[in-house]
């Protein structure tokens, strides 16, 4: 079909700049009309000449104003020069997928849709996400110039003929300006599950559960469900009942697609009933995990990653591709430190954001990396991967014949345990939240970091001590690129951490995050409850911070 493209007058929006992952705003911004719009002309400006003739994967989380988005992308792709898009059936990729595709098809880069575990709907959050050549986010270089580029945009390039339907698996070929322009809409699952195939053993892993393993999968109505359904039901045959929520919803069944003690409660109560051994959750795009033990028994993602890496030899890939290096972003617990050093591995501290990961996966130095935000993943994509880390974990299970928490008491046993907790307070109203952030930063200058460095706190028997207070700040290895102002760090004498950072990926009002990282070698101690473990931190963490000073606020809406 021949078609041809036109120009659209536009005017900038302010605020288009992506943060921690992408561009995240009320859905209500996004439907604004030309908002959408902009973000993806921006976008596909921002990749410059590599764009003419190059191929874009696209998909999305499924939530409300996907399907639309995408045919805003398609117009707008069509033309701008871009030879083909490949696109999940519906629309729909999980964010691993996405960068599973990419790298397979030897794509130029590829745009998700997707405000991950942010709520969904028209009075939710809606994303746009671009992912570079590697399969991985946009590097700052890059979002910095989409950004630039929205502030000055004053046209898009649109051609509005072109119809797709998104539900058929079929390759349809258009003729947009005399070029040649094709549209694939692809099966979401194939590729990415081909790939699981090839890094874990199948078999293996369905022994365990033909063994008595019950497992139970919660997608949490986003993108997993068909995920969940073709790799636990099909190939593994994990009852279907077992596999909960695997119907995509546009606002996840007015929940919050988050992964974790809060918002995963549900899961918490079922693993509680000690039916099953094995639960685990998504986040809407598929990236996040969360894991349970029996009895509910939470597996930290700190030291589930920190698990990994020690046992990697039971992952039938990294027999293939042996571990290189480990990392985790700043706020992670140390658990991973304590395996890189007792097992002779490098290890990588990098700020919060995936992207960080990618230049050192790149550069054959790192193989296995995770978040304290629930996120697991390894040098076989560019993102994290919520189902590959399920996978490790059953192969982990398999391979050592252990429960998940005797599996947690050995690792405990061998490298001693990390406690570690990360206290949330969201929708802090901007004013104060920042007020207090520069606070802290003033607290930690160069001229003032003195009046802090020293200063003792007493609770209960302990005594901790400030041996080091700063902004973290980030030289990345391979391309030297600095990245200033990470968090602010309190390091005690004892190497106990606490951290407070703003996130990144909320999209109204600030979300504050606190972290609180000590390592404990007391075998004694291990069965504590983090919780309690951390306590006299948590509390001079916010004594030093004046949290409640700035912001009113005492309680926090989400603790880790
Ligand atoms: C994103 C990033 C992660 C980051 C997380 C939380 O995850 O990819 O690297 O740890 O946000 O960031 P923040 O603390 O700034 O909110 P996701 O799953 O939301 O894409």
């Amino acid at each position: 079909m021949a078609l041809t493209s036109e120009v659209v007058s536009t005017s900038p929006f302010s605020g288009q700049k992506p943060g921690t992952s992408g561009l995240r705003k009320p859905t209500s911004t996004f439907i604004t009309p030309n908002y959408t719009e902009n973000f993806v002309q921006s976008t596909l400006a921002a990749i410059g000449d590599k764009l003419a003739g190059a191929d874009l994967v696209v998909g999305g989380d499924g939530r409300y104003f996907m399907r639309q988005a995408v045919h805003i992308i398609i117009q707008i792709a069509a033309a701008n020069g871009v030879r083909k898009l490949i696109i999940g059936q519906n629309g729909l990729l999980s964010t691993p997928a996405v960068s599973c595709l990419i790298r397979k098809r030897q794509a130029c880069g590829g745009i998700i849709l997707t405000a991950s575990h942010n709520p969904g709907g028209p009075n939710g959050d809606f994303g746009i996400k671009y992912n570079t050549s590697n399969g991985g986010p946009a590097p700052e270089n890059i979002t910095n110039k989409i950004y630039e580029i929205s502030e000055k945009i004053t046209e898009y390039k649109l051609c509005r003929g072109i119809e797709v339907d998104l539900g058929l698996i079929k390759t349809s070929e258009f003729k947009v300006d005399g070029k040649p322009f094709i549209v694939e809409i692809v099966d979401c699952v194939e590729d990415y599950l081909g790939l699981m195939k090839e890094i874990f053993d199948f078999g293996a892993i369905k022994k365990l559960l033909d063994s008595g393993l019950k497992v139970v999968i919660n997608s949490m109505h986003g993108v997993m469900g068909p995920y969940v359904k073709r790799t636990f039901h099909q190939e593994l045959q994990v009852p279907l009942e077992s596999c909960l929520n695997c119907d995509p919803s546009e606002d996840f069944g007015g929940h919050h697609p988050d992964p974790n003690l809060t918002y995963a409660a549900d899961l918490v109560e079922l693993m509680k009933k000690g039916t099953y051994g094995f639960g685990a959750a998504f986040d809407g795009d598929g990236d996040r995990n969360m894991l349970l033990g029996e009895n509910a028994f939470f597996v930290n993602p700190s030291d589930s990653v920190a698990v990994i890496s020690a046992n990697a030899s039971c992952i039938p890939y990294f027999k293939k591709n042996p571990v290189q290096g480990l990392a985790r972003s700043m706020p992670t617990s140390g658990a991973m430190d304590r395996v890189a050093s007792i097992d002779g591995m490098t290890l990588f501290e990098v700020p919060t954001g995936w992207k960080f990961f990618g230049n050192l996966m790149d550069a054959g130095r790192l193989s296995i990396c995770g978040e304290e935000s629930f996120g697991t993943g390894s040098n076989h994509i560019r993102e994290k991967d919520g189902l590959w880390a399920v996978l490790a974990w059953l192969s982990i299970l398999a391979s050592r014949g252990q429960t998940m928490e005797q599996v947690l008491q050995e690792h405990w046993k061998k490298y001693g345990r990390n406690f570690f907790t990360r206290w949330d307070f969201e929708g802090v109203p901007d004013e104060p939240a920042t007020k207090w952030m520069d606070n802290l930063r003033d607290m930690v200058s160069k001229d003032k970091v003195k009046e802090l460095v020293g200063r003792s706190f007493t609770k209960g028997s302990k005594t901790f001590t400030i041996a080091q207070a700063d902004d973290y700040r980030y030289t990345d290895p391979i391309e030297h690129r600095l990245t200033l102002k990470q968090g602010i760090r309190l390091i005690f004498d004892d190497g106990s951490r606490a951290i407070f950072r703003l996130s990144g990926t909320s999209s109204s009002g600030k979300t504050v995050r606190m972290y609180i990282d000590s390592f404990e070698s007391d075998q004694s101690k291990y069965g504590m409850d983090s919780q309690d473990a951390l306590r006299p931190l948590v509390e001079i963490a916010l004594e030093v911070s004046q949290f409640k000073e700035f912001t009113g606020i005492e309680k926090p809406t989400v603790i880790t």
